[in-house]
């Protein structure tokens, strides 16, 4: 399998991010690309290749206009305030705060396209984000190609952001991105499977109202968990889409075994669809030692719903999303693919 990475992805190194009042070292750190990198290698995976610059185009294809300008000028427009600190959105348009105009003030713009303050927005950030967009593509030309399967190692991760919002350690939704991809390079219905801990709300929010692209998320019940306000098993699409969103919350706690099953039905799911490719957003932040999530995943787990996703037959890219214990992030996220190329 194919691994698929870019090292621009150091450039996205926030010093900060807002948590339980505080603002810590981001959970999202370079050294997780190191660790998964570093396994790659240990377990015989080829060298990672460059990805191909494909351009603004199939960004555009995913993300309005105006939020994209917003990501690339943000620091700057910031830094000329004579801010001390990195970019955190602090007053949003939420209930009740309805006029929905884009201000001009770097501030308020700011709040504007954000949908969650513990990401901060740092030089180099845009950068990172569109080179994260581009190995996702790269990876979705691999099965255009015709391979099996391609492992896209994207950071920043992308299934948080939205048409026009950022957050969640997310920017540019890489998986959506690749999806589009597929559909504009011949694929007629792609399946997102998201099996990040956390709901993928922006995935779900881009192909909200379409029938071509199925989006199925497991993620932890948003009563209790990251994103919080969407991911409710009665969001099921509108117009064109309806009963082409699919979404499984899973209370704290939740083992493997129950965890398994669920994915059983979703798999079920997507096959009777009827796929022409599988784009899986990958996060390992399922497992038991992750320190924001409350799933209960061993690091042999992976390896068994890895098979389990090979044994499905679809042309696979995996799109790397969250996974925040560090030192587990390699073996757990190499389980998957490995279990995958075993079946
Ligand atoms: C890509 C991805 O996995 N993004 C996740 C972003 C989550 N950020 C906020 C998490 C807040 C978690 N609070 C956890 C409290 C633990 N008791
Ligand atoms: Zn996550």
């Amino acid at each position: 399998m194919d691994i698929i990475y870019s090292e621009s992805h150091r450039l996205r190194a926030p010093k900060f991010e807002l948590t339980g009042g505080l603002l810590v070292p981001p959970f999202e750190c370079p050294e997780r690309l190191d660790i998964i990198l570093a396994e790659a290698k240990a377990r015989g995976f080829d060298a990672p290749i460059a990805p191909d610059d494909h351009g603004l185009a199939p960004i555009q294809a995913v993300h309005d206009r105006d939020y994209l300008n917003f990501l690339k000028t943000c620091w700057d427009e910031w830094s000329a305030e004579g801010f001390k600190g990195e970019a955190i959105a602090n007053v949003f348009p939420s209930r009740r705060m309805t006029r929905l105009v884009v201000p001009s003030d770097i501030e308020g713009k700011l709040g504007y396209y954000c949908l969650a303050n513990e990401t901060a927005i740092s030089p180099g950030t845009w950068e990172a984000a569109v080179g994260s967009a581009q190995v996702a593509l790269s990876g979705a030309d691999r099965l255009l190609a015709g391979q099996r399967s391609a492992f896209a190692l994207c950071r920043p991760p992308g299934h948080h952001a939205a048409q026009d919002m950022f957050g969640g350690y997310c920017f540019i939704n890489n998986a959506a991105v690749a999806a589009q991809h597929l559909r504009d390079q011949g694929a007629k219905r792609v399946a997102i499977l998201d099996v990040d801990f956390h709901h993928g709300n922006g995935t779900q929010a881009i192909f909200y109202d379409r029938a071509d692209v199925l989006v199925v998320n497991i993620h932890g019940d948003p009563d209790r968990a990251f994103p919080h306000f969407l991911g409710g098993a009665d969001e099921r699409g509108e117009g064109a889409g309806v009963g082409a969103t699919l979404n499984y919350p899973l209370p704290e706690g939740c083992s493997f075994e129950r965890w398994f099953e669920v994915l059983e039905l979703a798999l079920a799911e997507i096959e009777g669809w009827g796929a022409d490719a599988l784009v899986v957003s990958l996060g390992v932040d399922t497992y038991e030692e992750d320190p924001i999530s409350f799933f209960k995943l061993k690091s042999a787990d992976f390896s068994t719903y890895g098979q389990r996703l090979g044994r499905q037959g679809l042309p696979t890219l995996f799109v790397m999303e969250g996974g925040y214990a560090v030192e587990a992030i390699g073996v757990n996220t190499i389980n998957v693919l490995e279990g995958f190329a075993q079946a």
